[in-house]
């Protein structure tokens, strides 16, 4: 009998799942707070969080409030309010959110809306469903408070009408794209975050591919692709080439391995391994994915594809920018 899944109430045995809520409040232990987050430029959005868990706050709030800010950042032109457009020069945003409980929300291809992982956070309170896509996730912005605001900021629209003079309907040029764009540190946020409570959420928030088709939608908003957490073991997010991520269910495999006792570098290192299978290496080397993941016992780790990926880590000793080792 596995004794961890098991509580004695009374002298009799009973399988914890049957009381999860109390076997949570009864023998949770205080842990330290901590908060990550995807690329080395986004600790103004890890000190949101911090802010929030240094409350006493969850870690559920702390992501919301964190990543919140490079949503409203115009200058970050690749989440949010000035993120660049589709080809059709529509800024489309994709999101998710999850919490300790297996609860989760996601928006894709959201337009007109700041907050997209605010939409995606009530979709997982008020709504039966995990995703809403499109019109629809619109509507049911629009029904619950949120107002429409354009999203395309100048300098995108600029940077849109730019790149259509030379435009190719060409996955690679999107590839290359995304790299220049990396090189200017600024890309998707993902955040993970466990409170005093010992409990873990993500969030992760993004405009997807600049000049992406019509309807694409990438990792960032699938569980399981861009953000998985799972209370018991740990949680992890993406960054990086969408597709590379959906086809390996990169945040899942990494809880998954971490689950088996290894490292959260360690996970996120095989998580990326898989990536350069499905590609070959000769591919792989032209792609950028990166990974990063909190286990339960808030040891984190991270592993990117090539280099130059870092991610801001805040705790109570402050925040530190750690650099990921990569695979090439
Ligand atoms: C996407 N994963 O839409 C996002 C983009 C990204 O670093 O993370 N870029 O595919």
């Amino acid at each position: 009998m596995n004794r961890r899944k098991f509580i004695s109430i009374g002298g009799i045995s009973l399988p914890a799942l049957s009381l999860p809520q109390i076997v949570q409040s009864a023998g949770a232990p205080k842990t330290q707070p901590i908060v990550i987050c995807t690329w080395p430029h986004n600790t103004k959005a890890s000190a949101a969080a911090w802010k929030v868990l240094e409350a006493g706050g969850t870690a559920l709030d702390a992501v919301e409030q964190g990543v919140m800010v490079p949503e409203a950042d115009p200058t970050d032109q690749s989440v949010g309010y000035g993120g660049l457009p589709d080809r059709d020069g529509r800024v489309t945003l994709d999101a998710c959110i999850m919490d300790h409980n297996y609860r989760c929300g996601a928006v894709m291809g959201l337009e007109q809306i700041l907050h997209p992982i605010s939409v995606a956070r009530m979709v997982m309170e008020k709504t039966p469903h995990v995703q809403l896509v499109g019109e629809g996730a619109l509507k049911f912005a629009l029904e619950n408070g949120f107002e429409k605001t354009n999203l395309l900021t100048p300098e995108s629209e600029h940077a849109w009408k730019k790149w259509l003079e030379t435009a190719k309907y060409d996955p690679m040029t999107t590839i290359d794209n995304l790299l220049e764009r990396i090189k200017k540190n600024h890309d998707t946020i993902g955040m993970i975050a466990m409170d005093a409570q010992g409990n873990l959420s993500g969030a992760c928030t993004t405009s997807g591919m600049a000049y992406k088709m019509r309807g694409r939608v990438g990792d960032s908003p699938i569980i399981g692709s861009g953000l998985y957490v799972d209370n018991e073991v740990g949680a992890a997010t993406c960054t990086g080439v969408g597709e590379e991520m959906v086809r390996v269910c990169a945040s899942h495999t990494a809880v998954e391995i971490m689950r088996q006792g290894k490292s959260p570098e360690a996970a996120c290192k095989e998580a990326i391994a898989r990536i350069v299978k499905a590609n070959g290496a000769e591919k792989a080397r032209k792609l950028q994915a990166a990974v990063i993941a909190i286990n339960k016992q808030g040891e984190y780790g991270c592993f990117s594809l090539n280099s130059d990926f870092a991610m801001p880590v805040h705790t109570a000793e402050g925040v530190k920018i750690i650099k990921a080792p990569s695979w090439f």
